[in-house]
């Protein structure tokens, strides 16, 4: 396994779009193992392929207590939508901000597991924003661009000064 490097916003690679994965082979399985360990050593709950710069619909997400619930989404696609929620969310490719961002409460998602095969989820709470969160990366979007174009022009230059290393 490995660790990979994330994408720091606002790297223009962060809003490329990701292409399906028409087959869940090898190849797919060992990036998804390599996210896994990324994730878990970052520590974040949620990666997303596009912020390993894979641009593939690819998502990993642990948010329990324990860290030994990883949950695997190829292809997601969310069906229902309901109500909303507001969470403070962070980003691992936006390490330092956090900030408020009002999401569906509750959602229905389908997805390919990590041996392909289908299955569909209801979830709620932080999994349903994270999931909503992470698929938005799929889509070419960071949880940012919700923000005021003011606080997101302050978010960029603090982000661009601390990959200075000042
Ligand atoms: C997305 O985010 C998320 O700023 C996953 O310095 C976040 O794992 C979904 C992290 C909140 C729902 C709610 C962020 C780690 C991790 C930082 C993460 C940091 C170190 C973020
Ligand atoms: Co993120």
């Amino acid at each position: 396994m490995a660790i990979l490097n994330i994408l720091q916003y606002p790297d223009p690679r962060l809003y490329t779009v990701a292409k399906p994965v028409d087959n869940v082979d090898a190849k797919v399985k060992k990036l998804i193992d390599d996210m896994a360990e990324t994730m878990y050593d970052a520590p974040g709950i949620g990666l997303a392929a596009t912020q390993v710069n894979v641009h593939q619909q690819i998502i990993v997400i642990d948010t329990s207590e324990n860290k030994k619930d990883l949950q695997v989404f190829i292809n997601p696609r969310i069906n229902t939508k309901v109500g909303s929620q507001d969470y403070e969310e962070g980003c691992l490719s936006v390490p330092g901000v956090y900030e408020t961002v009002t999401r569906a409460d509750s959602i229905v998602v389908e997805a390919l597991d990590r041996n392909g095969k289908p299955f569909k989820i209801e979830a709620d709470g932080l999994l349903a924003v994270c999931i909503q969160h992470e698929m938005d990366h799929l889509l070419g979007k960071v949880f940012v661009q919700y923000l005021s174009p003011l606080k997101q022009n302050r978010i960029k230059t603090k982000m661009q000064k601390m990959q200075r290393g000042r």
